[in-house]
C-alpha cells in the first residue's frame, strides 16, 4: 500500500471530471487500498480519486468514531433527496480552511463496492455530507465554489503563498 500525494486547490487538476469505472479490478482494488491509506495519513474521513489525481469515480471513507468502518462508493449517484442544511466542512486539497455549505440533508444513494456489487444507502449527519462533499469532487468541484468569489480568493492567495514557503524550505 502506499499514501499518495493530495492535490492542493487551485491546483486545475482537482477540476477533471472523473469518468464511470466500467472494470473493478485489481487495480482499482489497489486504487482503493491506496486511498484509504491515503485519507488516515492525512486524517481526514473521506478523500475522492480526484484528489490523488486519478480520474475514475472512486471514493473512499471512514465516518466512524473508531475509524473501523470503510466505505467505498464506485459510480456513486444520488437517487433521492430531501432538505436542506448547512454544515461546517473541510478538505484535505484545501487544507486549514473551514466554511459552511448548505447541501441536502438526507440523501438515498446508489454505488457499486470494490468487488463491483451494487448497494444503496440511505445517509444523514456526517455521511450525508461527506458524501455530497466528495461526489462534487469526481464533479471538479470544491467546497470554496460555494463561497463568494472574495472569500475564494483570500484561501487561494493564503494557500499559494504557504506552497510557496514550503517549496523554499
Ligand atoms: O478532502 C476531503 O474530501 C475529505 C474531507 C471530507 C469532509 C468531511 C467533513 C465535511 C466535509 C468533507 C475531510 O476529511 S475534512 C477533515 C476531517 O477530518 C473532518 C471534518 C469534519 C468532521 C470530522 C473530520
Ligand atoms: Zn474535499
Amino acid at each position: 500500500m502506499a499514501v499518495l500525494t493530495v492535490l492542493t486547490f487551485p491546483d486545475e487538476r482537482l477540476r477533471t471530471k472523473a469518468k464511470p469505472v466500467n472494470d473493478i479490478n485489481d487495480s482499482i482494488r489497489t486504487l482503493v487500498a491506496d486511498m484509504f491509506e491515503t485519507m488516515k495519513a492525512e486524517r481526514g474521513v473521506g478523500l475522492a480519486a480526484t484528489q490523488v489525481n486519478v480520474h475514475q469515480q472512486v471514493i473512499v471513507m471512514d465516518v466512524s468514531d473508531d475509524q473501523d468502518t470503510p466505505l467505498v462508493f464506485i459510480n456513486p449517484k444520488v437517487i433521492e433527496q430531501r432538505g436542506t442544511k448547512i454544515n461546517e466542512e473541510g478538505c484535505l486539497s484545501v487544507p486549514n480552511n473551514y466554511a459552511k455549505v448548505e447541501r441536502a440533508e438526507w440523501i438515498k444513494v446508489s454505488a457499486l463496492n470494490e468487488h463491483g456489487e451494487e448497494f444503496t444507502m440511505e445517509a444523514e449527519g456526517l455521511l450525508a455530507v461527506c458524501i455530497q462533499h466528495e461526489m462534487d469532487h469526481l464533479q471538479g468541484k470544491l467546497f470554496v465554489d460555494y463561497l463568494s468569489s472574495l472569500k475564494r480568493q483570500r484561501i487561494m492567495k493564503k494557500l499559494e503563498k504557504e506552497a510557496r514557503i514550503a517549496a523554499k524550505s
